[in-house]
């Protein structure tokens, strides 16, 4: 069966009759199904291009779906008998991660678009039973260091599905670019959304792509966007980086940046990368700015939490600035930290008015975390440790497992190295629950997260080379219950990944081959 991720259980009856996918096989769906049925014909249909007409649930040759109050959130059971298959969920998102098991049950072949030649396959006899570990299991996209097209956006969304995961992280603002329409701000997209070049590589690299770059979502793209997820369990956090990684907004509207010690209105949108001084000044005009932006973001995205960044905001202008330090006076904050806190308490409480929830990146805990924010804990564990202490919720994500910019290998033609290298086995081995959290701490880890920037990634190939097959790895961890890191075994998750690297052939993902780009 090869399963990614591995389920909870599965039982196979050896001796049954499979079932045999055919002509005449219907779908049958009960109350608070949520789409499942639509999603199978379009997708298991349409790659043996078989119409899967309504049914009667529990007929003979008949898929049933069934939402089953006494199973839990997210979890599902999926039985395939000699007659048929029925899948329980506990609500409708468990229904269609059983849905997406049916699809790797049936093979390679159901993951393609275009109907195969060979016929419907069979499915042995088996019972599964399955439920994930952790509640948060998401991605980040980086669209503003290079702007992702929207279908790119909506494949993703697919492949994190097949994948179940279910949080699609959108970085829709930094130093290089702004990717979302608001509209009362204009300039955002039209001056912050574009830049004249790009640095290729990193700081001491000597080239550039000398093309312009730029786009944005328009509002319409985005509710586009949150629907297509909606429809496919994945919730999509957006974030808005503040303070730092600002520039694109200070090149489109000079006034948040701090003008008494730099000259804003010659900030361009920024070329190159990096963590960058240029942050955003601590002003009532940048309070209400941002609080008009994130008006309109909450009502585009209908997620619980609204990520705003929080990370590599270089305090040096603020030290310098005599309106910033008059502030920190005004506001009697002990420093910078505490100004950076206020700035994250001020969005904290505002977002809360309006039954939402912050999160950041771990930087947020300089200076004091506010009330109700929770942490993404990016530079290691120990964020996400002291964060779990006082009480905060947290997204483990730490760099030396997650991070999928880092290359996979040390050879000569894989792309350019952002930092050292994290093989596919270093994400199969990452533990999101630190040892030395008691038992009531870790229910604060509600999820695990990995993340795609995208300083050295200019297309959807880059990314999938990047992301896969890594990504397959971690929906492991943040699906299944793993034993600890030294126990698992990854021999026998490589074994899986055959059948895993089929399915992503038939889903056109162009992963880095395990053997590498030159076997
Ligand atoms: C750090 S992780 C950043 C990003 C960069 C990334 C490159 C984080 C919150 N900030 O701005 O893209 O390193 O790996």
């Amino acid at each position: 069966m090869d399963l990614i991720p591995a389920p909870r259980g599965a039982q196979v009856q050896d001796d049954g009759e499979p079932f045999r996918l055919g002509a005449h096989t219907a779908l049958a769906a009960g109350p608070g199904t949520g789409g499942t049925e639509r999603w199978l014909r379009a997708t298991v249909g349409a790659a043996y291009g078989l119409a899967l007409p309504p049914g009667v649930s529990g007929a003979a040759d008949t898929i049933t779906l069934l939402v089953d109050d006494a199973l839990a959130v997210e979890e599902y059971r999926l039985a395939v008998s000699g007659t048929g298959v029925e899948i329980r969920g506990g609500d409708a998102a468990g229904l269609f991660w059983g849905a997406q098991t049916l699809r790797q049950l049936l093979g390679p072949e159901a993951f393609r678009r275009a109907p195969v030649a060979d016929g419907p396959p069979c499915i042995p006899q088996v019972t599964i039973e399955d439920a994930p570990r952790f509640a948060w299991r998401g991605f980040m996209l980086d669209v503003a260091r290079h702007f992702m097209p929207k279908d790119v956006v909506l494949r993703c969304v697919d492949l994190l599905a097949a994948h179940k995961l279910n949080v699609l992280h959108l970085h829709l603002t930094d130093d290089q670019g702004w990717r979302i329409e608001i509209k009362r701000y204009p300039r955002l997209t039209e001056v912050g959304a574009w830049r004249t070049r790009t640095k290729v590589g990193l700081r001491d690299s000597p080239l550039w792509d000398e093309r312009p770059h730029g786009g944005y979502y328009t509002q319409e793209d985005i509710r586009e966007i949150v629907a297509y997820a909606a429809a496919r369990h994945v919730a999509v956090v957006p974030e808005i980086d503040i303070p730092g990684h600002s520039q694109a907004a200070i090149a489109a509207y000079p006034e948040l940046g701090n003008s008494d010690v730099v000259d804003t209105t010659a900030l361009p949108v920024l070329t190159s990368w990096g963590v960058n001084p240029n942050v955003l000044a601590p002003t009532d005009t940048t309070l209400r700015f941002y609080e008009n932006v994130l008006a309109e973001v909450v009502e585009l995205f209908p997620s619980t939490f609204v990520h705003i960044g929080g990370d590599e905001c270089p305090k040096g202008q603020w030290r310098e600035s005599a309106a910033a330090q008059a502030r920190i006076k005004e506001l009697g904050l002990a420093d910078e930290d505490a100004l950076q806190s206020w700035f994250i308490r001020h969005f904290d409480t505002w977002l809360a008015a309006r039954g939402r929830r912050l999160i950041g990146w771990d930087e947020i805990l300089q200076g004091g975390l506010a009330d109700g924010a929770a942490v993404s804990s990016w530079r290691g564990y120990a964020g996400g440790i002291a964060a779990a202490r006082a009480g905060h919720d947290v997204v483990m994500c730490p760099e030396q497992h997650v991070y999928l910019d880092y290359r996979q290998d040390a050879g000569p033609d894989e792309p350019v190295p952002i930092a050292y290298v994290r093989t596919l086995e270093d994400v199969y081995r990452f533990e999101p629950v630190p040892s030395e959290l008691t038992e009531d701490e870790a229910r604060h880890v509600i999820g695990v997260q990995a993340n795609c920037w995208t300083e050295t990634m200019d297309s959807v190939r880059s990314v999938d080379y990047m992301t896969f097959p890594r990504l397959a790895a971690f929906a492991e961890v943040a699906w299944s219950r793993l034993p600890a890191p030294a126990g698992r075994d990854y021999r026998q998750f490589s074994a899986r990944m055959h059948t895993h690297y089929r399915r992503l052939d038939a889903l056109g993902v162009e992963y880095r081959p395990p053997s590498g780009p030159h076997p």
